[in-house]
């Protein structure tokens, strides 16, 4: 194998295999949103769980504070090109999110909701079994409102406009139905390493 000579551009196999297509690592942690941040007090934050149009489930911070709270450390990868690596999150599982509600038989699809009218489209099955939570610390934090704090979803194996911040609610519903993003020439599901960043790629 033929060694590289100082100053290569190339990154290290560890990393580049780590790093979906058309990815590059960033060490910093870019703030991406649609319009102006949000200030949500936690006194104000309330989190709907939606069947349709019914709400059948609600919290509100002290109670959602309560529900158990895992940690999850994962690598994100946003549309524009940055990857960050093992961001470490704590946060209720989707998974006891439903089991605390009493649903175990979602529907097929779900939006997610949030407090600046963003809303993201994401499969049930892209929520469940461990794959994404409802974050409500960073890094040991409380998550910064730039951040999508006081609570974000993080559906960290999908591009990050999934991952949607100030999030106040789930809304499971019957059929795919593209989010902010999503209505505006972005996949309908979004996998980095498909390299699904467009509609029609
Ligand atoms: N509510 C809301 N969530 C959002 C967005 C937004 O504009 N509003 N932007 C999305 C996009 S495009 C990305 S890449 C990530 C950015 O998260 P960050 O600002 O914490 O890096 O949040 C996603 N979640
Ligand atoms: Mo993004």
């Amino acid at each position: 194998m033929a060694t590289r000579g100082f100053g290569s551009r190339q990154p290290p196999r560890e990393t580049s295999e780590r790093l979906p297509p058309g990815q590059y690592l960033t060490e910093d942690f870019p703030v991406l949103s649609a319009g102006p941040t949000p200030r949500v007090k936690t006194e104000d934050w309330s989190f709907t769980l939606k069947v349709g149009p019914k709400p059948v489930a609600k919290w509100n911070w002290d109670e959602f504070g309560r529900l158990p709270i895992s940690r999850m450390t994962r690598d994100i990868h946003c549309v524009t090109a940055w990857s960050k690596f093992g961001t470490s999150w704590e946060g209720v599982l989707v998974d006891d999110i439903l089991a605390e509600a009493g649903i175990e038989t979602p529907k097929p699809y779900t939006l997610a909701h949030s407090f600046d009218g963003y809303t993201t489209n994401v499969p049930t099955a892209d929520l469940v079994g461990g794959k994404a939570m409802v974050a409500i610390r960073y890094e040991g934090e409380p998550i910064s409102a730039d951040h999508g704090g006081p609570a974000r979803l993080l559906v960290p194996h999908l591009y990050f406009w999934k991952s949607a911040k100030w999030i106040d609610g789930l809304q499971f519903i019957e059929q795919d139905t593209g989010g902010f993003w999503e209505l505006r020439g972005y996949h309908i599901y979004g996998d980095p390493w498909r390299e699904q960043r467009y509609t029609d790629d």
